[in-house]
C-alpha cells in the first residue's frame, strides 16, 4: 500500500523521468532515434525500474495519467533533437482500454509541435490477445494520425505470426531473448533469418533488440535486420546526455 501512496503522488512531486536508449541503423550506423524507458525516482528507494512498478499502475489505475505524462514528455523532448531522429513510447494495453488514448496522442503531438512520422508507439501482442473490435479501431485512427506502430517483444506472444496480417504495423522489434541465444542455438538463429525476410516481404522495419556484441550485431547485419539497440551501441541515458551522445557517434 505504500508503494501505490507513493505512485499516487510521484507524478504530482515530479519523480518520474525518462530515460532514452538509441536505435540504429544497419545501413550507416547512425542513430535513427530513441526509445523512451520510463523510470522512477523514488525519495527513498532509488531509482526504480518499470517492471517494478509498471503493473502496479496498471492495477490501480494509474497507467492512464502516467502513460499520458510519458507521451507528452517523449515528444515534448523529441521536438527538440535533429528532425530525423524518431521517438519510440510503450504503451499498455490498458491505454487501449481507457477510451482516450487517440486524443492523449493528438495532444501530445499538437502541444510539442512533433512531426507524426517522429512519433512511434510499441504495442505488445498482449494487446491483439482479445482482438477487439475497439482496440483495431482505435490502431487504424492512431495511423491515420500519422504515427508509426511497432510491435514489441516479437516472437514472445501466443500466435505471433497471426497477428501481422491483421493489422499493418509498421516495426516489429524482435524480443531480446532471441539476440541472446543466436550463437549458442542453430535453430534460433534460423528464426531470426526468417523474421528478417518475413519483415521485408510485409514491408515491415525489423528491429533487433539486445544487442550486446559485435558479433551479434554482425550477425543481424547479415541478416538483413533493419535496425539495432541493446548495450553495445547505447544504455537507457538521461535526457541531458543525448547531445554529447549524438556529437560521439559521429
Ligand atoms: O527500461 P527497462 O528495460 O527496465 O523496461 C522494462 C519494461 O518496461 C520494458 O518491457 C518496457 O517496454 C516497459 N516500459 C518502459 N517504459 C514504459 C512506459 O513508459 N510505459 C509502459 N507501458 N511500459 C514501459
Ligand atoms: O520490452 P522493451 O523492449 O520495451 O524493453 C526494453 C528493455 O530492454 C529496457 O528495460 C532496457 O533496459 C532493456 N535492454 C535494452 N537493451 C538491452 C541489452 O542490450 N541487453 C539487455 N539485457 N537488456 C536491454
Ligand atoms: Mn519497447
Ligand atoms: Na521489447
Amino acid at each position: 500500500r505504500a508503494l501505490e501512496m507513493d505512485l499516487r503522488e510521484a507524478l504530482a512531486r515530479d519523480e518520474l523521468k525518462l530515460f532514452f536508449q538509441p536505435l540504429i541503423g544497419r545501413r550507416d550506423n547512425e542513430t535513427t532515434g530513441f526509445e523512451a524507458l520510463l523510470r522512477w525516482q523514488h525519495p527513498t528507494r532509488g531509482l526504480v525500474p518499470p517492471s517494478d512498478f509498471i503493473e502496479c499502475a496498471e492495477q490501480w489505475g494509474l497507467i492512464g495519467r502516467i502513460g499520458e505524462w510519458v507521451l507528452n514528455e517523449a515528444c515534448r523532448t523529441a521536438a527538440t533533437w535533429p528532425s530525423h531522429l524518431t521517438v519510440a513510447v510503450n504503451l499498455s494495453p490498458n491505454q487501449f482500454a481507457s477510451g482516450d488514448l487517440v486524443d492523449q496522442v493528438r495532444a501530445a503531438l499538437k502541444a510539442s509541435g512533433l512531426a507524426p512520422a517522429r512519433l512511434e508507439l510499441e504495442i505488445t501482442e498482449g494487446l491483439l490477445l482479445h482482438d477487439s473490435a475497439k482496440t483495431l479501431e482505435q490502431l487504424a485512427a492512431l495511423k491515420a494520425l500519422g504515427v508509426k506502430i511497432a510491435m514489441d517483444d516479437f516472437g514472445t506472444g501466443y500466435s505471433s505470426l497471426a497477428y501481422l496480417w491483421r493489422f499493418p504495423f509498421d516495426k516489429i522489434k524482435i524480443d531480446r531473448s532471441f539476440v541472446a541465444e543466436m550463437q549458442d542455438n542453430v535453430a534460433i538463429a534460423d528464426i531470426l533469418r526468417t523474421i528478417a525476410l518475413l519483415g521485408q516481404t510485409l514491408n515491415l522495419e525489423v528491429t533487433a533488440e539486445g544487442v550486446e556484441t559485435q558479433a551479434q550485431a554482425r550477425l543481424l547485419a547479415e541478416m538483413r535486420c533493419d535496425q539495432f539497440q541493446g548495450f553495445l551501441f547505447g544504455r537507457p541515458m538521461p535526457v541531458g546526455d543525448i547531445p554529447s551522445f549524438l556529437m560521439a557517434a559521429t
